[in-house]
């Protein structure tokens, strides 16, 4: 590769082909004319399809290949636009951006340090030790279920739409992610932290803002930690502003609550409540907030919402309370121009009982697993994921174990672009909802299954386990890959700044 003239026209180019694997399906593409589908592209370069798909997604949007649908199937190819720029010289291909050349020929092994090598040493891309202005950090959190990602979500679609790069971080005490699969679905760059909470894993959250930075650089990160996390000011921004102050402007902290659950737990409600360490940790969140965020208000009549705000209120003076519907795109004016203007201010950090909490989050189970479908024809996901969802629940509800979440995606083993269906239980006297649907029948796909419950993590197993026997059928048959269950273990934060 030669270096001619820099131009900010080709950065998008540079960002979607520093990552290997999107180098080496594009010079796949390159070498086949006619194109491939997603599972022989994927199959070729030994990717899952989940990550092909992710990777073609991000080419796709940065203009490089193009994709047709050809029946069942979608075919990808080189973006005409795109092929222009590539001109065969001496039996190789090299690709012209103006700013550089990049030849094709590179043989496979070594690329990924090569090419981002090249990349850096020709392109302005900033890193997170050169970046010259601050970059926005936002961090939103609240308890199991409050509707933080899906607010994620909505925050990271309004910076995009006013032009803003984003990179997302989410994080679970386990692997496997419904919300970093829901998120990548979007098309939004997201980084998890998987295996520990942010305030545990304090190192893993900045090596996660700098992957994101190399790939997407972002100006915006925005963090959705555990939901039954807290400690947070003292234990990742106050250290963030100290270790790292002039790499990131700190935003106030944003805490959402479900308002059925926070009506029942602020007693303006009668019905079933988590035990009383768990509602320990359910408070400390939320005396830590400098901004409660009473999400999905379309859930409310304007006296009970009102009757909300005010509980909240007197009982957590310190925050401002705001009303929201991600999903209805309300209230969400006021909060994002607090997100964007204002900066969180120091004050002395809360004091948390780290025994109580740790006995509080240790009567949560925690499940994460991921299942295999097969099916003799196609078939549609939704019906599927509710019977899945609607024998969990009604096992919860018999087994007395508190749902906190129970959320799962299936996605389609020939997916494009990380389409997944979505499917959650906040609550154990609710029902399950479908919050994302795919548009055409499947015949086969993987379910990624979180599950947090107020229950030992054996019997959450149990419960899973029967449930998927109860749907599975000769024709549709459902297998476990893989399961992991546990009681989230004692934090032990990297930090603390009081
Ligand atoms: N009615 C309504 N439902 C919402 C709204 N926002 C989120 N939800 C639903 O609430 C459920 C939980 O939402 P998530 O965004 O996954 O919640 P979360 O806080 O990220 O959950 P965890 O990551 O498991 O702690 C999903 O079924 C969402 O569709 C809203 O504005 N209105
Ligand atoms: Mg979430």
């Amino acid at each position: 590769m030669a270096s001619a003239t820099s131009s900010a026209d080709c950065l998008p180019f540079l960002r979607a082909l520093s990552d290997e694997s999107r180098w080496e399906i594009v010079r796949l593409l390159v070498a086949t004319p006619d194109g491939l589908n997603l599972g022989d592209l994927a199959e070729r370069l030994r990717l899952s399809l989940y990550n092909a798909s992710r990777h073609v997604r991000v080419l796709h949007e940065a203009g490089i290949v193009s994709v047709e649908r050809e029946g069942r199937f979608k075919r990808i190819g080189i973006a005409p636009a795109f092929r222009r720029r590539i001109r065969s010289q001496a039996g190789s291909d090299a690709l012209d951006l103006g700013c550089c050349r990049f030849d094709f020929s590179t043989p496979a092994a070594g690329t990924a340090s090569r090419t981002k090598k090249q990349l850096l040493q020709h392109a302005t891309i900033p890193t997170l030790a050169t970046m010259s202005s601050p970059a926005r950090y936002i961090m939103i959190g609240g308890f199991l279920g409050a509707g933080k990602t899906t607010a994620v979500a909505a925050v990271a679609r309004h910076l995009a739409d006013a032009g803003k790069r984003v990179g997302l971080i989410t994080n679970d005490q386990g692997r496997e992610l419904v919300d970093t699969q829901m998120l990548r679905s979007r098309g939004f760059a997201t980084e998890e932290i998987a295996g520990g909470c942010f305030c545990c894993k304090f190192n893993s959250l900045v090596d996660a803002a700098s992957r994101l930075d190399l790939d997407a650089a972002p100006e915006v990160f925005i963090a959705e930690p555990v939901g039954s996390c807290t400690d947070l000011v003292a234990t990742v921004t106050y250290p963030l502003r100290r270790i790292y102050g002039d790499r990131f402007s700190i935003a106030p902290l944003s805490v959402l609550v479900d308002p059925m659950r926070a009506r029942r737990i602020l007693g303006l409600e009668e019905g079933r409540n988590f035990s009383d360490k768990v509602l320990y940790i359910y408070r400390k969140q939320l005396e830590e907030a400098d901004v409660i965020l009473i999400s999905k208000r379309d859930l409310l009549d304007e006296a009970g919402e009102a009757e909300l705000r005010e509980a909240l209120e007197r009982e957590f003076p310190k925050a401002r309370v705001l009303a929201i519907s991600a999903r209805k795109g309300e209230g969400l004016e006021a909060w994002f121009e607090i997100l964007e203007s204002e900066t969180q201010t120091l004050g002395a950090a809360m004091e948390v009982d780290y025994d109580t909490y740790a006995e509080g989050e240790a009567l949560l189970g925690w499940l994460n697993a991921t299942i295999e479908v097969k099916a003799t024809d196609e078939f549609d996901s939704a019906p599927l994921l509710q019977a899945l969802a609607r024998e969990i629940h009604a096992r919860l509800v018999a087994e007395g174990a508190e749902v906190a979440h129970l959320k799962m995606t299936l996605s389609p083993d020939q997916a494009f672009a990380g389409e997944v269906a979505v499917i959650n239980l906040v609550r154990n006297d609710f029902a399950p909802e479908m919050g994302q649907e795919l548009d055409e029948p499947v015949e086969g796909g993987q379910i990624i299954l979180n599950l947090r419950a107020e229950g030992d993590p054996e019997g959450l197993e149990a419960i899973v386990r029967e449930a998927i026997a109860a749907v599975s059928t000769a024709d549709c048959q459902l297998s476990l890959d893989h399961l992991e269950r546990f009681r989230p273990g004692r934090p032990v934060p990297t930090h603390r700044d009081a």
